[in-house]
């Protein structure tokens, strides 16, 4: 509801084609009270547009927030690969869909696949990710490395590590890594990655590396059912986040990681991984296929396998699960 009147009160304001509309006006055009018209008008500010507001007169749109396009990807990107092709977008099912796509018909390593929307983003085991136009990152990525496909879930992990650094540049703000996929700022997710496959016999050819960031989201952006759990980089720092920075840092910190492990195999990466990481020395539940494992999460091995001790003593490895942080 409050989305709809969001989208409405941007509608009335630039169909108003730089005139004042009054908080009146507004009201009824839309069919709210002027506390709504109030709070949106806020809400906007806070995700970076510029409005003006005049007594007797009413409220203009001055400068809208910036777009996601091809070219602020391109401008300012390090890298030598990640990003160098993009396939951009302003509506998708899924950038995953696409780059399944686009890697069986031999697109080359570092090709990534931007969206603006996603009708239908996914997550792990069928779930869906909320992923609403101009607000996030959602992008998927094609890596071809020359390995056996049990290699693939230390991927993610690279993966959450360039994702974390990414937002530590940007904003300065402290991202936290919730084993395997999560990113946590102040106990809430702002990042999930999703990595697949496509295999032949013993050897990737090709992994699809979905990430989803909110980035400009506000509150009242998520769906009622991830309101409680979800933020946003933009909700955490107070303002407006620019999109092509953080795709740009994420894909030179990616670019530079995958190169570090492609070398020195996981051991550098599990280092950098600890020190972003929420769950270690803690008591945690994981809900795997099988079942449920409550103990202390001792930390992960040189394969990213995640290390849960029970209170017998026995230690689990845990390849694949949801993890809960708790005060069991
Ligand atoms: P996951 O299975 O770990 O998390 C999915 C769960 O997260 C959902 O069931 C819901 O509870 C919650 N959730 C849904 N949307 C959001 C959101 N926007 N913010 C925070 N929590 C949310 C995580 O799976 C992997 C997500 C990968 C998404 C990227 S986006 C680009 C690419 N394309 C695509 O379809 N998926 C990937």
């Amino acid at each position: 509801m409050s989305i709809d009147i969001r989208k409405q009160l941007i509608k009335a304001l630039s169909d108003a084609d730089g005139e004042f509309l009054s908080g009146q006006a507004l009201a009824e055009k839309i069919g709210c009270s002027r506390t709504a018209i109030w709070k949106h008008i806020e809400e906007l500010r806070k995700d970076g547009f510029v409005l003006e507001a005049v007594r007797n007169k009413g409220y203009k749109i001055v400068n809208t927030p910036e777009d996601l396009t091809e070219s602020e990807i391109l401008f300012g990107l390090e890298t030598d690969r990640f990003g160098r092709y993009i396939h951009f977008y302003e509506s998708v099912e899924s950038t995953q869909k696409e780059a399944h796509r686009l890697a069986y018909e031999g697109a080359p390593e570092g090709t990534i696949v931007v969206s603006e929307e996603q009708r239908k983003g996914r997550g792990r085991l069928g779930r869906d990710w909320s992923s609403l136009p101009q607000r996030g990152i959602w992008m998927s990525m094609i890596v071809r490395p020359d390995l056996p496909p049990q290699k693939a879930p230390q991927f993610t992990l690279i993966t959450a590590v360039a994702a974390a650094n990414a937002i530590d540049d940007v904003t300065g703000l402290y991202p936290e890594i919730k084993w395997p996929n999560d990113i946590l700022i102040n106990g809430k997710k702002v990042v999930g990655i999703l990595t697949e496959l496509q295999a032949e016999a013993d050897k990737i050819s090709s992994l699809i590396i979905g990430v989803g960031m909110n980035v400009n989201h506000g509150r009242d952006d998520f769906p009622e059912s991830v309101r409680k759990t979800a933020t946003s980089l933009s909700i955490e720092k107070g303002n407006q986040v620019s999109r092509a920075k953080v795709i740009q840092a994420f894909l030179k910190h990616f670019e530079k990681y995958y190169q570090l492990y492609l070398e020195k195999g996981f051991a550098p990466i599990k280092i950098l991984w600890e020190t972003y990481a929420v769950s270690i020395g803690k008591v945690i539940a994981a809900t795997t296929v099988t079942g449920k494992i409550v103990g202390r999460a001792l930390g992960i091995t040189e394969n990213g396998v995640l290390l849960v001790e029970d209170e017998t003593g026995t230690v689990h490895e845990v390849y694949s699960a949801d993890i809960e942080l708790s005060d069991f």
